[in-house]
């Protein structure tokens, strides 16, 4: 089984649609597993063994199970020596012409995803952007151009940055003492999005509100620490926080969620625009995300998501990463007769919170299979939102469209251990 400690606090290559260029992988990496199956007959095994021998693979792990697919088959596990990742490349041919044998790559393309460096310093653009979980990305630079001239701001952010790549799974969050200008900060868009919560909020986030003001410090003149919201969430709904740098890998990112681990950001966004912006800041994730972690159904629809990514292939993360956009980030849902905003990117934003609400914005019902393929720009509001019908029904759909995600193995969410049992061969 699988747990949550994986040392995940490193941006990735900041992998959300729209333009971006691969930074170099990190080769010292992951391990590297696929499975596959097999007819079941006398020798099957055994031929398969022999295309990595004769390709000098040195194999660190093998399972092995009857297929659930296909009754005349058996399923093997295997992981190898990431140096071998190379030579794997004609054991997976050969498997698949010689033995015609289905094999599924299970971390093959991790590298390309996670690949993820720790900055150097501060003294070009280039390593801003690694700081934040980006590769050069035009778009972003633009935006970020305010935190990226801004010599204190980016020196500060270099500060969290480390929080982040030391922490380790099971450690309090450090506390941070936030200074006069970030409270300011924190200030304006706190005040500005409690006024708009009343009327633009679901009643979910409108319920948890006052424990957060109540329990956790949540005050204009007061940035919360992330360690006591973790705390406070862990009694409501078992999700905790753990801090991160900047953008995770979308694979990362949704790993987290099947185990209720969400990755916060503890930095703010920069003083000169509070309205709005691209990058997940505190204000995002406390304001805009945490109250939601609170409320059972929505944690549990948080969770799906998260638990239907894992070891979904390459073109179905990018599937999941989309509906989580348009539901957890920028969903509406219906209330009564009003429609009113749940996504965390619209909670947090008093510029996007006003503009969802006028008619400028195209509406459409919220069906995973359309939702998925949806394309949508990340440095500016959203032209397209989906309406979900409640969160139950918005967990329904998200269960049957996981269940045609294509996956040789099931998971389960143990909630006892918090880990996920995988190649389950009951
Ligand atoms: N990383 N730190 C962090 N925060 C997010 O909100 C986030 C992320 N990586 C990807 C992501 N969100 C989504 O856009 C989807 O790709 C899952
Ligand atoms: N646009 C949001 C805000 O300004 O708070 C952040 C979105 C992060 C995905
Ligand atoms: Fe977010």
């Amino acid at each position: 089984s699988l747990h949550p400690e994986g040392e995940t606090g490193q941006p990735g290559t900041g992998k959300r649609r729209g333009s971006y260029l691969e930074e170099e992988t990190n080769k010292k990496s992951e391990v590297i597993s696929c499975i596959f199956s097999l007819k079941e007959e006398v020798g099957a095994l055994a031929k398969a063994l022999k295309l990595f021998e004769e390709n000098g693979i040195n194999l660190t792990h093998i399972e092995s199970r009857p297929s659930r697919m296909n009754k005349e088959e058996y399923e093997f596990f295997i992981s190898v020596d990431p140096s071998c990742a190379q030579a794997l490349d004609e054991v997976i041919e050969g498997l698949r012409t010689q033995i015609s044998g289905h094999v599924h790559e299970l971390s093959r393309n991790k590298q390309k995803d996670t690949g993820c460096q720790r900055p150097r310093g501060l003294d070009s653009a280039q390593d801003f952007l690694s700081l934040i979980g980006l590769s050069s990305n035009v778009a972003f630079l633009h935006v970020c151009a305010q935190g990226f001239t801004d010599p204190v701001y980016r020196s500060r952010r270099k500060e969290f940055a480390d929080i982040a790549y030391n922490y380790r799974h099971g450690q309090a969050i450090p506390r941070v003492e936030y200074t006069e200008e970030e409270k300011a900060t924190w200030g304006t868009v706190f005040k500005e999005l409690k006024t708009l919560y009343p009327t633009h909020a679901c009643r979910e986030h409108n319920r948890v509100f006052p424990l957060l003001e109540k329990y956790c410090g949540y005050r204009p003149d007061n940035i919360p620490q992330l360690e006591d919201v973790s705390r406070f969430l862990q009694s409501c709904t078992g999700f905790r926080l753990r801090p991160v740098a900047g953008l995770l890998s979308s694979r990362d990112f949704l790993a987290g969620l099947a185990f209720r681990v969400f990755h916060s950001t503890q930095y703010i966004r920069h003083g000169s625009k509070p309205t709005y912006t691209p990058e997940p800041d505190v204000c995002h994730e406390l304001l805009g995300h945490v109250p939601l972690f609170a409320d059972h159904s929505f944690a549990q629809f948080s969770q799906e998501i998260g638990l239907a990514s894992l070891g979904a292939p390459d073109e179905y993360i990018e599937k999941l990463a989309t509906v989580y956009w348009f539901t957890v980030e920028f969903g509406l849902c219906k209330q009564g007769s009003a429609i009113k905003a749940y996504g965390a990117g619209l909670l947090s934003s008093f510029g996007e919170l006003k503009y969802c609400k006028t008619d400028t914005p195209k509406l459409q019902p919220f069906d995973p299979e359309k939702t998925s393929l949806q394309k949508y720009p990340i440095t500016e509001y959203q032209p397209v939102y989906f309406v979900a019908e409640s969160f139950e029904d918005a967990k329904e759909k998200v269960r049957k469209f996981a269940a045609t995600i294509p996956r040789p193995f099931s998971v389960r969410y143990n909630p006892y251990t918090q880990s996920i049992e995988v190649l389950d061969n009951t």
